[in-house]
């Protein structure tokens, strides 16, 4: 009980303090596809309505049009709507008629307690392989997993990672092989002590560094540090802290660490961070009343807000809202990807969308 009251509060005060919440709520839906902004999504499609009925949480494209998607993530104190273990996706964005296909595991993985979270893909200049690396909470526990694609539909698991740094792992992005940024959203394993730092004010959480040869935390100074993501150049990262509602811009240095250059607001509680490779604008999904994604009501659901920042490195960012719907065509969005015209949207425990960009 007094975790629950103490997570209702503290959402009830980001909540006061997120701008526009009362304006996003007003938007209701009457076609497909709503928008707020004269620059909207046209044409968003619900599909995928058999794999990610149960959420796709995470989604990240590659530029041949590949998309790796996440689902079937269970979250302490979030509804899920399934039992069954969560599974891994790809989706040919190429293709006509995009289908999703599952992807087999192969190796000693656990599947029957697979619950996976954040994912990042790294690519092998040398030899053009293809690295997954996911988030995974097996009895609620944090884990990073990395798999190879191996076949078109086959990921060869290759390494499990574990470390007392790594102890809330929500979302990580690959810079190499085997080394990774991994943002932790708990100061503390534990919950009750994690909210009270966050009503208290005390930024806390961190982003951890990972290699075979060292770990680290290479920033500090979170709320709930969510989604991670990486600049074209591989100059930045970019943090998701999510109950601060704004977009942290983080400089790589020569040891790893990364020095705090700026934050963004975003005006909403946004989740997983997706860039676009072609120009550098970042893409969010976001969770406009999160109170109602913990008190799920299925009559009074969860909205989305899919969310985009162009020039985020110059001095007036451009921060707008792309998309909005109050829960009824997709409930708690957590991750939008963009790909040459078209958009995916994911969810925590909801299905997923494909859009048209204008
Ligand atoms: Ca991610
Ligand atoms: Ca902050
Ligand atoms: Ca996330």
């Amino acid at each position: 009980m007094f975790v629950v009251f103490i997570l209702e509060f503290s959402f009830m005060c980001n909540m006061i303090m997120a701008k526009d919440f009362a304006v996003q709520l007003n938007v209701t839906t009457s076609a497909v596809c709503v928008c707020s902004l004269r620059l909207c999504l046209v044409k968003c499609e619900v599909f995928l309505l058999f794999c990610t009925e149960h959420g796709a949480e995470d989604i990240t494209i590659l530029k041949d049009g590949l998309a790796f998607l996440s689902t079937g993530l269970k979250y302490p104190g979030l509804p899920s709507f399934s039992d069954e273990p969560g599974k891994l996706y790809l989706l040919d964005l190429l293709h006509p008629r995009p289908s999703p296909l599952e992807l087999q595991i192969e190796g000693k993985l656990d599947l029957s307690s697979f619950n996976p979270h954040g994912i990042s893909v790294y690519i092998n200049e040398t030899d053009e392989s293809v690295y997954l690396f996911v988030v995974n909470h097996p009895q609620h526990k944090s884990q990073v997993e990395i798999f190879r694609l191996d076949e078109e539909d086959t990921l060869v698991h290759l390494k499990t990672i574990t470390h007392p740094l790594l102890h809330s792992v929500n979302d990580i992005v690959a810079v190499g092989v085997e080394s990774f940024y991994a943002t932790n959203d708990h100061a503390f394993p534990s919950d009750v002590l994690h909210f009270l730092t966050i009503l208290l004010g005390l930024p806390w959480c961190d982003v951890v560094y990972y290699s075979p040869e060292e770990v680290k935390v290479a920033a500090s100074g979170f709320l709930s540090a969510n989604g991670i993501n990486i600049s074209p150049d591989k100059r930045y990262i970019y943090v998701s802290d999510i109950v601060d509602h704004e977009i942290d811009v983080l400089e790589r240095q020569e040891d790893k660490e990364l020095v705090y250059i700026k934050s963004v607001a975003v005006g909403s509680l946004c989740d997983n961070i997706e860039v676009d490779h072609r120009t550098g604008d970042l893409w969010m999904g976001c969770h406009p009343n999160p109170i109602k994604m913990y008190m799920f009501d299925p009559e009074d659901p969860p909205g989305s807000e899919v969310i985009q920042i162009k020039n985020i490195h110059s001095g007036q960012p451009v921060v707008s809202q792309k998309y909005v719907d109050d829960g009824h065509v997709i409930m708690a969005s957590s991750v939008a990807a963009p790909y040459e015209g078209k958009l995916l949207v994911g969810s925590v425990f909801h299905k997923a969308l494909c859009c048209d960009l204008k």
